[in-house]
C-alpha cells in the first residue's frame, strides 16, 4: 500500500523563532562538555531506561508545536531516550527559499531532547516529498546541485548533535518493479543517493547515515529486495552507508508480517546497523507491538525503535489509533507489552571484545560502599552495575577513561564534570543499584568508582 503524505491535511509545523528555554538549555549544553547528558529514568520501568540496559535506544517522532504540551512532554522526557523530529528537519523547513536555511523548531527539538540526554535522529536530507516549491520546480543539474547543497549545509549545521540521519528518504517504488521512484532527484541520474550519502559523510563524518524507507518489512516484496542490492551494492563499492531505517507503518493493507526478523539480520548481515525508525501499528495490537521489539532485541546491530508519536491524538493516522498512549495520554496494553519485551529482551551476541583491562573497584573509604561489576557488552559500547550498601541517599563519583563517552544512565541522577568524564550520580529516593551504558571508542578500561557518600 502507498503511503499518502500528501493526503494528509494537518498544518506542517514551520520554523519557529528559539524560545528563552532553548537558550537555557544551550547554555546547559555549552556548560557541559559532555557528548551525552544521560537522562534519569528507571530501568525495568520506563521505555528508554529498559531499551538502554539492552544497549539500544527507544525513541518517538517529536512535533516542535507540541513541547508547550505539559502532558505531551511528561511523557516524552519520562519515557524516551531518542527523538525524530516529525517535520521540522525536511527541506520545506530547513530551506523554504533557496540558499535561505531556517533551523527554529528544529533546534527547538535538538535542544529540548539534548538538554535531558535523548539522542536526535535527523529525518531527512534528501527526499521527493515535502520539498519547498523552488526545488520542486528544478531538474537536472541545477536540482543536483541544490540538493546536495542542502545535504552539506544542513548535515554541517546538526554536526555533532544528530547521531544518525535519515540521509535518503522512500527512493523506491512500491509494487512488483523493484524500480527506483520516478521523482525530480532521480531524474538528476540514478547515482543521486550515492551522492547525497557522500555529501552527508563528508559534512558530518561521525553521525550514522542510513537509508530510510517503508513497506520494506516484508522480506519476500520486491521493494525491500531492490532496497537490499543496493544496500549491498554501496556496501561493495565504499558508498558511505552505515544503516537502514525500517519505518514500519503497519496497517490492515501492509501488515506486520513473521519475516520482518529475518529482514532485519539480513540487512544487517550486510555490515550495517538497522533500526526501526517511524512504528506505528493500526489498532496498536499487543502481540504485534510486542513482535516488532522482540525481533529488533532478536538482531545484534539493530540500535533503537522509534514510534511516530507519543499518543494517538499525536499520530499522523490518529484515527486508526496506532500508538502506545491514548489521546489522555495513558498507557496502552501495547506500552505493557513493549516494557515487557524489552525487559525480557535476550542479549544479542556481538562479537566478543577486549575485555576491561582494571579490576572491579570498591573505593576503600567513605560513608558507604560502591561496588562496579560489568555487564552486558557489545561491539562498541559496554554496560556497567554499582551496588551501593551503607547508605540509602548516595552520591556516587564514576570516572570513565577518555575517549569513552557514558551514553546512558537508570536509576539515578547524574550531573558532570566540566571534561564529561567524571560522573556524579545521585540516588533517586532509595535505590541503591544504578547502571549506566559507556561508548567504549576503541577503549575498554573499566569504569572506576572514585568515592561514595551518604547524603
Ligand atoms: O508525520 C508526518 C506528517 O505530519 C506529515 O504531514 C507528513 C507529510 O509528508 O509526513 C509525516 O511523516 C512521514 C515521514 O516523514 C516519512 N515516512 C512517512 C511518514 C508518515 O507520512
Amino acid at each position: 500500500m502507498t503511503e499518502r503524505c500528501q493526503g494528509d491535511t494537518r498544518p506542517r509545523t514551520g520554523p519557529r523563532a528559539r524560545t528563552a528555554i532553548v537558550l537555557a538549555a544551550a547554555a546547559l549544553l555549552a556548560a557541559t562538555s559532555a557528548a551525552f547528558l544521560p537522562g534519569t529514568a528507571s530501568a525495568g520501568t520506563t521505555l528508554g531506561a529498559s531499551a538502554a540496559e539492552k544497549g539500544r535506544y527507544f525513541g518517538t517522532a517529536v512535533a516542535a508545536s507540541r513541547l508547550s504540551d505539559g502532558n505531551y512532554t511528561t511523557i516524552l522526557n519520562r519515557e524516551f531516550n531518542s527523538v525524530t523530529p516529525e517535520n521540522e528537519m525536511k527541506i520545506d523547513a530547513t530551506e523554504p527559499q533557496q540558499g535561505r536555511f531556517s533551523y527554529g523548531a528544529a533546534e527547538q527539538i535538538v535542544n529540548h531532547a539534548r538538554s535531558r540526554g535523548m539522542s536526535v535522529r535527523g529525518h531527512t536530507l534528501a527526499w521527493h516529498s515535502q520539498q519547498p516549491s523552488w526545488m520542486e520546480s528544478m531538474s537536472g543539474s541545477a536540482l543536483r546541485s541544490a540538493m546536495l547543497n542542502h545535504v552539506t549545509q544542513v548535515a554541517t549545521h546538526f554536526r555533532g548533535q544528530v547521531v544518525a540521519w535519515d540521509v535518503v528518504n522512500e527512493a523506491f517504488e512500491d509494487g512488483t518493479s523493484g524500480a527506483r521512484r520516478n521523482s525530480n532527484l532521480q531524474r538528476t541520474g540514478n547515482d543521486w543517493i550515492e551522492a547525497a550519502f557522500r555529501a552527508a559523510r563528508a559534512a558530518d563524518p561521525n553521525a550514522k547515515l542510513c537509508y530510510n524507507d517503508y513497506n520494506t518489512d516484508n522480506w519476500t516484496h520486491a521493494k525491500t529486495q531492490a532496497v537490499y542490492n543496493m544496500v549491498r551494492d554501496f556496501k561493495a563499492r565504499g558508498v558511505p552507508i552505515d544503516c537502514v531505517g525500517f519505518q514500519s507503518h503497519f496497517n490492515n493493507d501492509s501488515p506486520y508480517v513473521s519475516n520482518y526478523r529475518t529482514t532485519l539480520s539480513s540487512f544487517a548481515a550486510l555490515g550495517v546497523d538497522v533500526q526501526v525508525t517511524e512504528l506505528d501499528i493500526q489498532g496498536a495490537p499487543a502481540a504485534t507491538y510486542r513482535s516488532v521489539v522482540e525481533d529488533c532485541l532478536a538482531v545484534a546491530r539493530c540500535n533503537g525503535v522509534t514510534v511516530w508519536g507519543i499518543r494517538d491524538s499525536d499520530s499522523w493516522r490518529a484515527s486508526q489509533t496506532p500508538l502506545l498512549f491514548n489521546s489522555s495520554g495513558q498507557k496502552k496494553a501495547a506500552y505493557d507489552a513493549v516494557l515487557a519485551a524489552l525487559n525480557n529482551g535476550t542479549t544479542p551476541t556481538d562479537p566478543p571484545t577486549t575485555p576491561p583491562t582494571t579490576p572491579p573497584t570498591t573505593p576503600p573509604s567513605g560513608s558507604c560502599t560502591a561496588t562496579l561489576q560489568d555487564s552486558t557488552r557489545w561491539g562498541d559500547r559496554f554496560n556497567s552495575q554499582v551496588t551501593v550498601s551503607g547508605a540509602s541517599n548516595w552520591t556516587v563519583v564514576v570516572a570513565v577513561t577518555p575517549p569513552q563517552k557514558v551514553s546512558n544512565t537508570w536509576n539515578g541522577t547524574p550531573t558532570w564534570d566540566s571534561s564529561g568524564n567524571v560522573m556524579t550520580m545521585r540516588s533517586n529516593g532509595s535505590g541503591t543499584v544504578f547502571g549506566f551504558t559507556t561508548m567504549a571508542n576503541g577503549t575498554w578500561t573499566r569504569p572506576v568508582v572514585r568515592s561514595c557518600t551518604a547524603s
